[in-house]
């Protein structure tokens, strides 16, 4: 396949998301030409591949959008209170077409290497379409959870039937009627499947690793009065949201757990978790600094799985212990607890009966007991903030590669620039506290300084902008710092690398919140680039 369009831009994008599309559009205003790239057939990034039964985002779909156009924000009339994911992937398709976008937009095109060529001053990149594109300036908006995580499960590849994994779902819908499933994983992804599943299928089996916390949504269609609520005076609700550490208003409770008494505790804990979603997170302020105040928290949750779930026994099993609440991002389900009341639903608890291997049938657990299936969905997560990053052979100057870079684990200025790789920026990479917070405020916030800094650049006569080595171990050993004075590394998650056989543990988000670290920006970029070189 040819593509006509110029191969030669100001700017290329590597993925077509939310952060691509913003990008794509902030920086085409600036009067840049711009090509983006991605490996779907759809835009959407996530939202495009993660078409799973139950997808739904856990921040609210009024929040969970772009503010970057008030009348995109008048028009879009979303449907429920948290967006499903064929919603969020209608909304991104509106914005590509409404702003004309696709013309700048190489869908079904893998980016295989991109190489930085000090004396052009021009980035290369290579497609698997066998397309060569040269660029000032790369922006990497290839997403924290793009890349699957198929575990190394033994027997797995002897097993006849079908194997799904929620992150790259078939774009079929499956119907599962009559089907014995074994689903493998209950995070986020698998949480939202099951229930799904359970309703269509003869026979779920969950075969579960590490039980989670989770938090009912408390989703509902969104009425007609609410919406016009909100789009009244949506650029508000935005900059409160922008003016929040969590990139969305919470209302955070500015007290201490043990400032109050545990009755206290208890009623706000009971309004919030009422309400639904995360909120319950911003109940007192140290939840996440301390493991007594935790325990509160995480001891409530507790208590309320216990109520939902019939049997004791599936109700222990079910329940999180070892690592504190929030430590892996809390999960926002719907009727998830409930669907083990079910006659079609067991669980399987693997740290009592682990996998003994996979089958051409199904599953043998170390009783002995064997299971049979017709679908294994793999609910195994992402090579999260990182994978998507190190699957491309990028290669800066003198042809160091990133992987190697981050060989110990990813290194990053503000999460947005690297050392080594002049005008290469990262969107919602590691360093940058996107996922600990509304994603799409972070992006909007990493788009539209990295706009602001190009524009710096073209006005100040420099071509290239480089982070310094120094700002750059600073800025990690920062990250670190703040991570671990709170207890968020105290979880085997993604945060840190753990859920990946072999990858470095380092936490990599930052936990300060978004409006710390946009006043980190804002300073650096007001210092002219403070530990950026600028050349
Ligand atoms: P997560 O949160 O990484 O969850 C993956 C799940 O898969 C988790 O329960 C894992 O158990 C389980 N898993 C992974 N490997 C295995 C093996 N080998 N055996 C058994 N179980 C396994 O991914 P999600 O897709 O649910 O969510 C990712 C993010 O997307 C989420 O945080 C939201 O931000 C959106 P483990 O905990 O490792 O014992």
């Amino acid at each position: 396949r040819t593509d006509v369009r110029q191969t030669e831009v100001d700017v290329i994008v590597v993925g077509a998301g939310f952060a691509g599309l913003y990008s794509l559009w902030k920086l085409r205003n600036q009067g840049r030409s711009v090509r983006v790239i991605d490996a779907g057939a759809e835009v959407g990034g996530t939202w495009f591949w993660n078409r799973y039964p139950g997808a739904r985002c856990d921040v609210e779909s009024v929040d969970y959008s772009f503010s970057f156009d008030e009348q995109l924000q008048q028009d879009w009339v979303w449907t429920e209170r948290y967006p499903a994911q064929p919603e969020i992937l209608e909304y991104l398709k509106h914005v590509a077409d409404r702003f004309d976008m696709r013309k700048d937009i190489s869908l079904d095109t893998r980016v295989l290497a991109a190489s930085y060529d000090e004396n052009a001053q021009q980035w290369t990149v290579e497609t698997d379409t066998g397309e060569t594109l040269r660029s000032r300036f790369l922006i990497m908006a290839t997403g924290c959870l793009s890349v699957p995580q198929v575990p190394s499960l033994e027997g797995l590849d002897d097993f006849t039937g079908t194997v799904l994994h929620t992150g790259s779902w078939p774009s079929e819908p499956v119907d599962f009627t009559g089907q014995r499933v074994g689903v493998v994983g209950t995070g986020s992804s698998g949480i939202q499947l099951i229930p799904e599943v359970a309703k269509q299928a003869d026979q779920v089996t969950v075969l579960q690793r590490t039980a989670s916390f989770s938090v009912p949504a408390f989703n509902r269609p969104l009425d007609p009065g609410e919406l016009a609520a909100v789009k009244a005076e949506y650029p508000e609700r935005r900059k409160r949201a922008r003016a929040s550490a969590a990139g969305v208003e919470r209302g955070d409770n500015p007290q201490c757990a043990f400032d109050v008494d545990a009755a206290q505790r208890q009623r706000e804990f009971d309004v919030r978790y009422q309400t639904g979603g995360f909120g319950l997170l911003g109940s007192y302020a140290d939840l996440m600094l301390t493991h007594e105040a935790n325990a509160t928290v995480s001891d409530y949750v507790r208590g309320k799985i216990r109520d939902y779930v019939d049997d004791p026994e599936t109700a222990e099993d079910l329940i999180p212990h070892g690592y504190p609440l929030g430590a892996k991002r809390i999960c926002v389900d719907t009727n998830y607890f409930q669907t083990y009341n079910r006659d079609n639903v067991e669980l399987v608890n693997l740290r009592k009966t682990p996998i003994d291997t996979f089958t051409a049938t199904g599953v043998r657990t170390s009783d002995g007991v064997e299971r049979e299936f017709d679908v294994i969905c793999l609910a195994t997560g992402f090579d999260a903030m990182t994978g998507a990053l190190n699957r491309i052979d990028i290669r800066g100057v003198d042809g160091v590669a990133l992987r190697d870079r981050w060989d110990a684990g990813p290194v990053t200025y503000l999460g947005l620039g690297v050392s080594g790789f002049p005008n290469m920026f990262l969107l919602a990479g590691s360093g940058s506290p996107s996922v600990l917070a509304n994603v799409v405020t972070a992006i909007e916030q990493h788009v539209e300084w990295t706009a602001d800094c190009l524009a710096y650049l073209d006005d100040h006569g420099y071509t290239t902008i480089e982070a310094t080595p120094e700002a750059e171990t600073e800025w990690v050993e920062h990250v670190n710092e703040l991570a671990h004075q709170t207890i968020f590394p105290n979880a085997a998650s993604w945060y840190i690398g753990a859920n990946i056989p072999g990858k470095p543990r380092i936490f990599m988000p930052y936990v300060g919140g978004i409006v710390e670290y946009e006043n980190k920006c804002n300073e650096v970029a007001g210092d002219g680039y403070n530990g950026f070189a600028l050349k």
